[in-house]
């Protein structure tokens, strides 16, 4: 019996006719998620996997999980090697099976190179859950969701996954369909409202701190990330380069850069990388300009205030140094990289600058810039009096197989 098989196996010349890919994001979890998909799909797995109970994977019910080992080659008869993958297979349909193994590039390589190596053809976790869906924005909210790094974020994203910003473009359409381009107007001024926002659980809000050479910097992001990412040193200069690190700060995801400082005396290395400091710096959502309490406020601290395009967050730190606050500093708060005295006040600001108002649960939330841009030059058709341009635009939003 398992000599035909065998047999079979080998005088079979076609691939398989399924696909693999690999759903949850690189690097990050304890778990990956592959999915097979497929009308052979439950026959590569079969030959792939060894159900820890003996059972045959085509004859377990739908939906039930299976704990088991991957081999290292399709062979029916194959038995697990010692240190074979532990993984846990869920067989939704005969063509949809699910395969969760160790979340590590390793581990999810090794699935996915026997599948190919059996002949299933891996595929982008775009390309199949594009494929996947019938409206491109729940099959890019899915994809968001899949890397979004705080639960605030993922739960915006959930909402635009259960269809919120699919229901507020097809509700336009059929506004513009019905002649009531006002409402409609209406519909997609108030969905872009959110844009900025939306776009920033994707792709973090940008915090740059900046300040003299020894204010406290790098100190302060190491304490306010509660590990030593930044490299300290009293030596003034240190921090030559910009150093980013993502935290979340009131459930937001915000990457912090921590910069080079600047001091008159500056090397030809360092001027370079205060060059850097100011490039970052106007490309920030947020300035924090750092200064240094046991020091005089300096016409240099007055510099980076003023390179803000907006207002920035001035922090004066060292306060455990100092037993009163000189008069003459600007208002700001006041902090300590050392004792952690501030910091909640500071994260707290944070949060109220980046993100003011936050919308209401179930609201509809543009979060790819393609969102944006299809939503404004649909509008922008509506007021030149372009309806079925603004409704053409719209539909390629919901469309899986638009651009
Ligand atoms: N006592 C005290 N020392 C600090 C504080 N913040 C930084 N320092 C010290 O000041 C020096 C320069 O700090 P650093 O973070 O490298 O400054 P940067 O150049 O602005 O990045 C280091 O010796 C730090 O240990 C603080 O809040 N209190
Ligand atoms: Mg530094």
């Amino acid at each position: 019996m398992g000599e035909q098989v065998t047999n079979a196996e080998q005088s079979r010349t076609r691939p398989w006719r399924c696909q693999a890919a690999v759903l949850t994001p690189p690097g990050r979890g304890a778990v990956a998620t592959l999915v097979v998909d497929g009308p052979d799909a439950t026959q590569a797995v079969s030959r792939l996997f060894r159900p820890a109970t003996g059972w045959q994977l085509d004859r377990c019910p739908p939906d039930r999980v299976v704990f088991g080992y991957w081999v290292p080659h399709a062979d029916p008869n194959a038995a697990p090697a010692r240190g074979a993958e532990e993984v846990v297979v869920c067989r939704h349909s005969a063509e949809r099976i699910e395969v969760h193994c160790h979340g590590g590039s390793a581990a999810v390589e090794h699935v996915l190179g026997t599948l190919a190596a059996a002949g299933c053809e891996p595929v982008p976790a775009a390309d199949w859950v594009l494929r996947h869906s019938g409206d491109r924005l729940v099959a890019e909210a899915r994809l968001a969701l899949a890397r979004a790094r705080t639960v605030r974020a993922a739960a915006v994203l959930l909402d635009q996954h259960r269809g919120a910003l699919s229901h507020c473009v097809a509700e336009a359409i059929e506004h513009i369909g019905a002649g009531r381009l006002d409402a409609a107007e209406q519909t997609l001024a108030a969905t872009r409202r959110w844009s900025a926002f939306g776009q920033r659980l994707v792709q973090p809000w940008q915090v740059v701190l900046v300040g003299r050479t020894n204010a406290g910097k790098s100190s302060l992001l190491n304490t306010l990330l509660g590990y030593r990412r930044s490299l300290v040193d009293s030596a003034a200069g240190t921090t030559r380069d910009v150093l980013t690190a993502v935290t979340a700060v009131g459930g937001w995801p915000v990457e912090f850069s921590d910069t080079a400082g600047s001091r008159s005396a500056a090397s030809e290395l360092e001027s370079e990388g205060i060059a850097r400091a100011v490039r970052q710096a106007a490309a920030a959502d947020l300035l924090v300009v750092v200064t240094d309490l046991t020091v005089p406020w300096s016409a240099e601290d007055e510099r980076w205030v003023q390179t803000a395009a907006q207002e920035p967050v001035i922090v004066h730190n060292k306060c455990d140094l100092v037993s009163v606050i000189p008069a003459d500093r600007p208002p700001g708060l006041v902090t300590s990289a050392v004792t952690a005295a501030g910091l909640p006040e500071l994260l707290d600001r944070i949060a109220q600058r980046l993100v003011p108002t936050t919308p209401p649960s179930g609201v509809a939330v543009p979060f790819l810039a393609h969102h944006d841009q299809g939503l404004s030059l649909a509008l922008q058709a509506l007021r030149e009096g372009r309806p079925e341009r603004a409704s053409r635009l719209l539909r390629e939003l919901l469309d899986p197989c638009g651009a």
